[in-house]
């Protein structure tokens, strides 16, 4: 098909073509399935003109580079993203209508591609979709894991993880590239020889290996001809055809590198915000930073011949500390490769690498013992030894007699390699992803290097690509505001301010209000089709969607619902608006907590939902598999966000930001970017609640906080809590819920009772919940604060982001890719 035009005879013409081509059917004949991979094709033809023509643009104007490293994308459907930054979904969808086919089922038919957890690995997708639109040259690397995130199934209230092949049909928009395959080498030892100058050169021998071979996504910018590229990294056996040998040595080997190539890619490991200290994941991580890195060098290498140049056009950017072994890849290929000396190479490695952390959750920092690294990755550990002998003696020389500064800032101590150190210590910037989260780094968590390379650190607040989360997820709103405002806001979402004077516009207010009903139709019907749950669409929906995890407090939501329901029980003539609680999220697989949390928002829905006292004004449901698919439409649907963290604990969040361009209303703690959101569209229009950050860093220094007394004083309280164990909502197992119970009010040990301040901040969640709901009450009031969260949600695009990471840390060059022939 011509390339640039969607004319819409040529491309049913390019749609039939491709079924007859890949299954030998006609249009009639063709299952959903079929049609789906055969439009994918059609607007892959389109993709690739873009794409080539983006590449001769590089080969051209050689700009700056970023790599930027990640071992979660979380990149969700492309059939319709791609549309929408082709600028061709309305045209599309018409052509697909007029033989009879729907985009929607259609576009149902792609799996999500869910090679990340959340928050991070979300991020990563939208900061591509920017710099494609922004038009900057950018490599995303990471692994093309076999399996994604789990599929959840809920089983007698119980989250089942079911394998994501994601693959099985054969993924449309994924480009094979054997001929950018390198090897990888793992374990045996280092052999030092001398070279004729006298200098050493090291070996590695006895190494096990496995190729890495790529395959590339391609990441179009919005209406621009921009066409960036997600590479990850498939593994296969080197020496696969010694299979068939009769040498039995190489055959072993042969089985040997086989099995790691089949486990390296396998799966993605699950946990959010968690570390998993398993050797195979240090083996993914260097599996797919190695191949990268020499993709990156080799590409570099083609078009100049000055390696101590290489930071004017490469920068790699690491997705926190999981690709940090980039640092000592560098330094290696520098050192061994091109024979550079150590200082040179470090100041190329110190020059190139920049770190972004997305936590200061302590069991989320990484560290892997000092045995398993060498051993898997012995020349890299010597490097890494030589970095740290370096530091330290740097650290002894700053601080003379400070052995406390020694042992907390060495990046091996303990027998362990400390990944963030190494992070911090070789990269030429460190980024925290929200204005608090930046100031705990400064002074708490990272303190004593801040006072080291202060000139380092620096923030970025996260953002999310307004192309997905409303032109995609939410059509009726994007229209709407295109009616209002023009449609600059696709590009440049700060115009969304222009929105402000409608917020008070009573016709504006009940078009946007009509919307956002006729979403939550959308979802009820979602719902009751996945659910079996019917929901009013007039009653309040109030929605936390995000992963599982104790910080995040789902365990306090739930609570609040339970104490909902005892004061409608015990009143059943009160008046009371009806609410709608939706949940949806993963727990990692071995999270106990975290997966009875599932189970007692499932029982406690089973009870509430089904009692008739209730007369249905409150609803609990939890939304199965919750992914990005599923999660446009959540978003769209939303009167109210919980985004209630235990403050200091969330980095940033990216929902809250996706809800509030929605305009839902958020009700949330001065946590992570909650704080940036309640400066941009004012305090009347957000529900904050809860202790400070520094309240609650205060109690965990002074460790002076004692749930106990708020459970013994607090009438209310004790009664929920006392629900856990006494069979109201698991009546055949009044045991079931006692983990939790526990881990509010440990009675041994009140000191690591109620980490999360659940009990502390619950009477100011009451509270803030009262008042959400005396606010919903005021139609006018609440239309104007949906308009203003819109209008005011301008900041957290990930353009911004974007921008500010091109402007202050990656020095990119803009390209412009003309129209292609
Ligand atoms: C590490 C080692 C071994 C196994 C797993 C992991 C691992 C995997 C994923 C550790 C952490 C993660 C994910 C972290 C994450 O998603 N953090 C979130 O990042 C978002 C983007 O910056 C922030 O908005 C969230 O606040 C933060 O929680």
């Amino acid at each position: 098909m011509k390339s640039g035009v969607f004319d819409k005879k040529a491309f049913i013409q390019s749609v039939r073509d491709n079924l007859k081509n890949l299954y030998r059917k006609t249009l009639e004949e063709a299952d959903q399935q079929e049609i789906f991979q055969a439009v994918s094709f059609a607007v892959k033809d389109v993709i690739n003109d873009r794409w080539l023509a983006t590449q001769q643009v590089f080969d051209k104007e050689d700009p700056k580079i970023v790599y930027y490293m990640s071992m979660e994308f979380l990149m969700g459907r492309a059939l319709g993203n791609n549309l929408i930054n082709l600028k061709e979904y309305k045209e599309v969808r018409e052509a697909l209508d007029e033989i009879g086919l729907n985009l929607d089922v259609i576009e149902d038919q792609e799996p999500d591609p869910a090679l990340g957890n959340g928050g991070l690995g979300r991020l990563a997708a939208c900061f591509m979709d920017s710099l494609s639109t922004l038009g900057y040259a950018a490599y995303g690397c990471g692994i093309r894991y076999r399996y994604g995130m789990f599929k959840q199934k809920i089983q007698d209230g119980f989250q089942v993880e079911v394998p994501d092949n994601w693959l099985k049909n054969g993924y449309p928009f994924e480009l094979h590239r054997p001929e950018y395959t390198y090897e990888i080498k793992f374990g045996g030892h280092v052999r030092t020889e001398s070279r004729e100058d006298g200098s050493l050169r090291f070996v590695q021998e006895d190494y096990q290996s496995v190729l890495a071979i790529p395959y590339d996504m391609p990441v179009v910018g919005y209406g621009n001809n921009v066409v960036n590229t997600l590479m990850i990294w498939d593994a296969a056996a080197k020496d696969y055809f010694e299979l068939d040998s009769f040498d039995k040595g190489d055959y072993q080997k042969a089985v040997e590198q086989q099995n790691l190539a089949r486990n390296l890619v396998e799966v993605l490991y699950p946990n959010d915000n968690h570390v998993a200290g398993k050797e195979l994941r240090l083996k993914q991580q260097y599996f797919f930073v190695s191949a990268s890195v020499q993709r990156a060098l080799a590409r570099y290498k083609k078009n100049h011949d000055d390696i101590r140049r290489l930071p004017e056009k490469v920068t790699f950017q690491l997705n926190d500390t999981h690709p940090t072994v980039t640092v000592a890849e560098l330094m290696r290929i520098l050192v061994d490769e091109e024979g550079l000396g150590w200082d040179e190479a470090w100041e190329i490695t110190t020059k190139t690498c920049a770190y972004t952390n997305h936590t200061i959750m302590a069991e989320a920092l990484e560290k892997w013992p000092i045995e398993i690294f060498q051993r898997l990755l012995p020349r890299i550990y010597q490097i890494v030894d030589e970095i740290n002998r370096r530091f330290v003696l740097q650290i002894q020389e700053r601080y003379p007699g400070d052995d406390g500064k020694v042992a907390r800032m060495a990046i091996l101590y303990d027998g362990q390699v400390k990944m963030a150190h190494l992070a911090i210590v070789a990269g030429y910037s460190v980024n925290g992803v929200a204005r608090l989260h930046t100031e705990i780094l400064k002074n708490e968590q990272l303190h004593d290097f801040y006072e080291m390379f202060p000139e380092k650190f620096n923030n970025k607040t996260n953002g999310i690509t307004q192309r997905r989360f409303l032109m995609h997820g939410n059509p009726l709103l994007a229209d709407w505001v295109t009616k209002h405002i023009g449609d600059g806001w696709i590009t440049e979402l700060m115009q969304l301010a222009r929105l402000v004077p409608y917020a008070s516009d009573a016709k504006a207010q009940k078009e946007f209000m009509e919307i956002k009903r006729r979403n939550k139709v959308r979802l009820a019907e979602y719902i009751k089709e996945h659910n079996g749950i019917e929901v009013d669409p007039d009653s309040i929906f109030d929605v936390q969607v995000k992963r599982l995890h104790e910080y995040k407090r789902q365990f306090l939501n739930i609570l609040h619902v339970m104490y909902l329901y005892n004061e409608l029980k015990a009143n059943p003539q009160m008046d009371f608006y009806p609410r709608t609680f939706i949940f949806g999220a993963k727990a990692a697989a071995g999270y106990r907590n975290a997966k009875l949390t599932i189970k007692l928002i499932n029982s406690v829905a089973d009870v509430i939902n089904n009692d008739a006292d209730i007369k249905g004004k409150i609803k609990v449901v939890f939304i199965e598999d919750y992914r990005v698919s599923n999660a446009e439409w959540i978003f769209a649907a939303a009167d109210v966000s919980e985004q209630i963290s235990t403050a200091s604990k969330e980095a940033s969040g990216t929902g809250n930001m996706k809800f509030m361009l929605n305009g839902a209303l958020t009700l949330g703690t001065m946590d992570g970017a909650n704080v940036e959101m309640a400066e941009e569209v004012g305090m009347e229009n957000i529900f904050i609640f809860g202790m400070s950050s520094e309240e609650v860093i205060a109690h965990e220094r002074n460790r002076d906080y004692d749930p106990m007394q708020i459970y013994n004083s607090d009438e209310g309280i004790r009664k929920v809590v006392n629900q856990l164990v006494d069979g109201t909502f698991s009546p055949n197992d009044p045991g079931l819920f006692r983990d939790l119970y526990n881990s509010l009010l440990n009675t041994q040990c009140t000191q690591y009772a109620d980490t999360y301040f659940i009990l502390k901040d619950f009477r100011s969640y009451v509270d803030a919940q009262k008042r959400i709901v005396e606010y919903y009450q005021d139609k006018q009031a609440w239309a104007k604060s949906a308009i203003l969260n819109t209008a005011h949600a301008g900041k957290f695009s990930s353009d911004r982001t974007i921008q500010e990471y091109v402007d202050e840390i990656w020095h990119l060059d803009h390209i412009t890719v003309p129209d292609a022939l």
